[in-house]
């Protein structure tokens, strides 16, 4: 029955909702909870479980990195057990829409000199050095203030692999600040391996961090930050107004490098998270180019609905070589849903949506412009 039931699930077709003209969104959320295979949960065995009872619980499947590799759809997905403790598996399709089935296993990721208490959002990029890297956020307790079983840190681990079985695990990134969201970008510059970063104060607080960071770094096996430069700036009443992230790398494009990012506003009900798209030079990565202004996705529906309220959160896409873009996202630190879309229209959407004005009366005068342009082209 639980067997049948999770074969059921897995196996459901996904169906495509009406659109924006920027993305189309799904029915169902690619991977669940409930999508986790039984027999990580259950004791199969009568004689050691007679009451069929679940030995462990899974949480939340959230947060994905994203690869094609050999013709399928892979997603690294934080898998969060009941024991709040986050871990990462592998569930593959063959159409990056539906039929997603974990591996028989979850990843087995070496720990560095210190182990972690926690690890996740692992952004994987196929370096053109020929190996995948996985970057994530490590977390610890922060053992200078012992008697405060909350206070923890936040850094960024590295792991490599050429197969996506075997993970090599180096060393922390070192650098001043903790960080959080931090991403290989997939091609050398100027021979150096090249960070998208996010300083920030505290384990929570991005604090003085001014937003999204761009750093070299000359050994990727001993990874230092020297130096970082701000490239995505946080903003007074904006959707990033209190924190910013990259998400998954950015995609190659021939108008520029196509980035998906994190905002964070504050309002009364908690944080809202939502996802932005931004644009840089082809040849300066680190240059933006196009900021398109306010939101790309907002949650909708269940969405808002989870273990962390209002949040959308992606680190996970994939460009295949036909232009289609798949974007995962997770909801409220809960569940992976997956829009779709293509590169001409993610970047024309970047080129031609109007950058935030900043203000109230710039935001109306962008609005008149378009209203103007349709009543003349004798649209009402
Ligand atoms: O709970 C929302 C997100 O919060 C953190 O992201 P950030 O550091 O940008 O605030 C992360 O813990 C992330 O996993 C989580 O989805």
């Amino acid at each position: 029955m639980v067997l049948a039931d999770y074969e059921r699930l897995i196996n459901r077709k996904n169906i495509a909702l009406p659109g924006n003209g920027i993305y189309t969104r799904y029915a169902h959320p690619v991977v669940t909870a409930d999508m986790v295979p039984p027999f990580w949960k259950y004791d199969f065995n009568p004689a050691s479980n007679p009451y069929f009872m679940e030995r462990i619980g899974i949480n939340a499947t959230l947060n994905a990195g994203a690869i094609k590799w050999q013709g399928k759809y892979v997603l690294m997905v934080r898998v969060e057990g009941a024991d709040r403790k986050s871990f990462f598996a592998i569930a593959e399709s063959d159409n990056g829409i539906d039929g997603f089935r974990f591996r028989e296993h979850p990843v087995t990721m070496p720990d560095d000199t210190v182990p972690a208490t926690n690890i996740y959002d692992m952004r994987l990029t196929a370096h053109e050095d020929g190996y995948v890297y996985g970057l994530f956020c490590v977390e610890r307790h922060d053992d200078s203030r012992p008697n405060d079983t909350s206070a923890a840190t936040a850094a960024c681990g590295i792991a490599r692999t050429r197969d996506l079985v075997n993970w090599e695990r180096l060393p922390d990134l070192k650098c001043k600040s903790q960080q959080r969201n931090v991403v290989l970008h997939p091609e050398f510059i100027g021979g150096k391996y090249a960070l998208y970063t996010r300083p920030q104060d505290g384990f929570i607080d991005a604090g003085s961090g001014g937003g999204i960071g761009w750093a070299l770094v000359d050994d990727i096996t001993n990874a230092e930050i020297h130096e970082e430069q701000v490239i995505d700036y946080r903003c007074y009443h904006t959707i990033k107004e209190v924190k910013n992230g990259e998400g998954p790398h950015p995609i190659k494009t021939p108008h520029g490098w196509l980035h998906l990012a994190h905002g964070v506003r504050a309002c009364a009900s908690g944080l809202r998270y939502v996802l932005y798209l931004y644009m840089t030079a082809l040849y300066e990565p680190w240059r933006p180019i196009a900021t398109p202004g306010g939101y790309f996705m907002a949650p909708v529906g269940e969405e808002y609905v989870g273990d962390v309220m209002n949040v959308l959160f992606s680190n996970g896409w994939i460009a295949d070589d036909d232009g289609r873009v798949f974007i995962y996202y997770a909801s409220s630190d809960t569940r992976l849903h997956v829009a779709t879309s293509t590169v001409d229209r993610l970047v024309d959407y970047c080129l031609n949506t109007p950058h935030d004005g900043l203000t109230t009366s710039e935001s109306v005068r962008t609005l008149n412009n378009l209203i103007d342009a349709n009543l003349a082209f004798g649209v009402k």
